[in-house]
């Protein structure tokens, strides 16, 4: 039996002001390429399918339309879990319908832990896998709140009520595994020592407490994370992972060898564990420098190139003509897909001028960013728990 997993599709997620409609488009079809030519059984999506709760009628339209073409692909049977970008409620509308093409949602956590269990049966009518599809578990899944604690009691517990999650899950599919039945776990958390990019949500990575490869049972054969963007393994484990995300979802992972993660179990066994690299179909480029040394290489750039740009201009002294030059070689270069660009003096000029071309545009920063501005231009004495409270809300808003 092959498996594919991935996770982090992000479907209506925007560059700046540009759409990745494009960019998710041709991974489904290279996506659905490989999965008829390696004859993949199961494809696992682990999270945050949507970039937002409520993705527009053109997400949800090439969700359905990727869906419809696995049904009618060589994989046979789908598990999808929610991510914490993803709304529950949005993610289990369809379920009912998605179930009788084999495909299973498991939005969130229920009242009843079963709906978690998926068990894969062949055309003999025999589990041949059992599959503990976890989604994002949010904080009111796991834990009662007792106010006055501090958010370091907040967070052990949330860590303790997700290790607990996962050993409730390992006894109720413990028949199995005493049968040799292989069991894949899903999940959609921050693990110890994962390495980050810019676009993850970084409210749940604050955590002290960090989950450890030993905070799951061992008789999960592979677990199937989602959450960070990066593919990566954790501790050094082959079969604790993050597929990562199929395209890049900021600049900072512009560098980054997008993956998809193919499992084949023999005989009830994980045989062989294969990362397949996903085409790179965008190419994303930051440029830093002197407006002479971003405008050379700008020049050089080939005419069908599809390259999105961000730019940073970079001087020693304060020049006002630099912006109107700059802007000047866009207008005349304007096949250029330059999706942001910042120019800044290093010389420390007084002037009005200044103000406008070092202010960071507010749709650029994250929430977190624009509060810390906010604190360290104004007198308190423990900004510190001001801060805490701030991801405190913000981490309940999300959740909701
Ligand atoms: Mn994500």
């Amino acid at each position: 039996m092959k498996i594919l997993h991935t996770s982090d599709w992000h479907i209506g997620k925007r560059l700046y002001d540009r759409d990745t409609e494009n960019e998710h488009q041709q991974f489904f079809d290279w996506m659905i390429e490989t999965i008829n030519q390696k004859k993949v059984d199961l494809l696992l999506v682990s999270g945050d399918i949507f970039d937002i709760a409520y993705p527009s009628n053109s997400s949800l339209q090439l969700y359905y339309r990727t869906l419809t073409r696995i049904a009618n692909s060589y994989c046979k049977h789908v598990i999808i879990t929610g991510g914490n970008h993803d709304s529950v409620s949005t993610m289990n509308a369809p379920r009912q319908i998605l179930e009788m093409l084999q495909m299973h949602v498991v939005g969130g956590v229920t009242d009843d832990l079963k709906d978690e269990i998926i068990e894969i049966r062949n055309e003999n009518e025999q589990t041949e896998l059992v599959v503990c599809a976890v989604p994002f578990l949010r904080d009111r899944d796991i834990r009662k709140s007792v106010p006055g604690e501090t958010i370091d009691e907040k967070n052990k517990q949330m860590r303790d009520g997700i290790i607990a999650h996962y050993q409730q899950l390992a006894n109720e599919v413990s028949l199995f595994h005493e049968q040799k039945i292989p069991i894949i776990a899903m999940g959609h958390l921050f693990m110890a020592g994962a390495s980050t990019s810019d676009s993850e949500r970084e409210i749940y990575i604050g955590n002290l407490e960090k989950l450890t490869n030993t905070n799951f049972p061992d008789i999960f054969d592979y677990v199937a994370l989602g959450h960070i963007h990066r593919p990566q393994k954790i501790g050094g484990s082959e079969t604790i992972r993050y597929s990562g995300s199929p395209i890049p979802l900021s600049f900072s992972e512009r560098n980054d060898t997008k993956e998809i993660v193919l499992l084949d179990f023999q005989n009830n066994k994980l045989q062989n564990i294969e990362s397949l690299h996903v085409p790179v179909f965008r190419k994303l480029m930051q440029i830093k420098g002197t407006l002479a040394k971003i405008i050379l290489k700008l020049e050089s750039v080939a005419e069908d190139d599809n390259t999105w740009y961000e730019i940073f201009v970079q001087e020693k002294e304060y020049d006002p003509t630099v912006i109107q030059r700059f802007e000047r070689f866009m207008d005349e270069k304007k096949q250029l897909e330059i999706l942001h660009y910042r120019v800044l003096f290093e010389s420390n000029q007084q002037s009005i001028n200044d103000l406008y071309v070092d202010a960071p545009l507010l749709k650029d920063l994250k929430e977190t960013e624009v509060f810390e501005r906010l604190i360290e231009s104004v007198k308190i004495d423990d900004k510190n728990t001001i801060k805490e409270a701030f991801s405190e809300l913000l981490l309940s808003m999300n959740d909701s």
